[in-house]
């Protein structure tokens, strides 16, 4: 049979993202069709970006837009893109009534055409995450968080509706623009991956109840920065490099949080951003980066903590807060949490 129909009948047996959507919307508890909409508006936005990423190298969007962002980064062009894309997508929508990004200094109100501030979720995302690599062409991704309102509906969004506990997420996700786009997300039933097929713009079910490794072998630090870690990541890096029982460790680090954390989803491995002498607080953002990551990791059966305990019940003090993190396979992370206590 010709391998085009072939494969063409290998996707069709797969469920496409909107399929998947409709038939898991009354699994979730709030099932008022509006998260499903959110997530349909993720999907589009993901398409347009994904577009515009894979033309990076051959249309002048490549590369510094002259600006910085809070974070004191230099705005690639691509990330003020990828930005304005996520954003529009989801207020043309009417279904956020806010939305933070690593992109903007403040959070931004979504009152609605009618101006009645009714929608009920808010979006917490990190654009194009890794952005120091779009112009290397090393796959970036985009990270998203989704919460429901905690002030009352029919006024305008506060702080507090950002700055809740990572276990008050209704859902999470990223999508890694790599050799193939895929969105990975969850909304506490388990993790899902969907894999776009660029020639029809459909995302097919492809990974299907994703599940981390207990154990893995992989570990993921910029060991670059190893003087300057705590005392508790140097020994359990020495721990993974130690020839002592032959252990097979290896060293992986992309520079792109998305690209690691999946590829340690899949084979098993721990990501780590501790604090340094040069990040006394870590670099990765609780709000976008690290409570998002965390639910994906712990309904696939990982583990994601500062070192001490759990991400998702920090109590978020500010908008664009650092954390350390550590997350991975639920062993290797409470091995690694293990030395950190040793060393306290
Ligand atoms: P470093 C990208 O800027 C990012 O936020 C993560 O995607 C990535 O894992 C990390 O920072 C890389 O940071 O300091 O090792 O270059």
């Amino acid at each position: 049979m010709h391998q085009q129909l072939q494969r063409f009948r290998m996707e069709e047996r797969n469920k496409t993202l909107g399929e998947f959507i409709i038939e898991n919307q009354n699994a979730f508890q709030y099932s008022s069709g509006e998260l499903s909409r959110i997530i349909n508006s993720i999907r589009l936005a993901a398409k347009v970006v994904n577009y515009k990423v894979n033309k990076a190298g051959l249309v002048d969007i490549v590369g510094a837009a002259g600006e910085q962002n809070i974070q004191g980064e230099d705005q690639q062009k691509l990330d003020v893109y990828a930005n304005e894309v996520f954003i529009q997508t989801l207020i043309n929508r009417e279904i956020v009534c806010g939305i933070a990004s690593e992109e903007n200094d403040d959070f931004i109100t979504v009152a609605g055409g009618d101006n009645s501030h009714s929608n009920k979720y808010v979006v917490l995302m990190d654009p194009l995450d890794g952005s120091s690599n779009i112009d290397v062409n090393v796959s970036v991704g985009t990270i998203f968080s989704v919460f429901r309102r905690v002030t009352p509906i029919g006024t305008p969004v506060t702080i507090q509706d950002f700055l809740q506990p990572g276990t008050q997420q209704v859902a999470a996700g990223y999508v890694i623009y790599g050799t193939s786009t895929m969105l990975v997300y969850t909304t506490g039933h388990g993790v899902n991956g969907f894999t776009l097929n660029p020639a029809i713009g459909t995302f097919y079910l492809s990974h299907p109840n994703m599940k981390y490794p207990k154990d893995g072998t992989i570990y993921s630090i910029n060991e670059g920065n190893y003087v300057h870690f705590p005392q508790g990541v140097k020994d359990y890096i020495k721990y993974c490099q130690l020839e002592e029982g032959n252990r097979p460790y290896t060293s992986r680090y992309i520079g792109s949080l998305v690209s690691d954390m999946h590829r340690n989803m899949i084979k098993g491995g721990i990501y780590i951003y501790p604090t340094s002498s040069k990040a006394p607080k870590g670099k990765l953002r609780l709000l976008y980066e690290c409570n998002p990551m965390a639910f994906i990791a712990e309904q696939a059966g990982g583990k994601a903590s500062n070192g001490y305990r759990r991400i998702m019940e920090i109590q978020p003090t500010e908008l664009h807060q650092r954390v350390p993190f550590f997350c991975g396979s639920y062993n290797m992370v409470q091995k690694a949490e293990s030395f950190m206590e040793a060393a306290k």
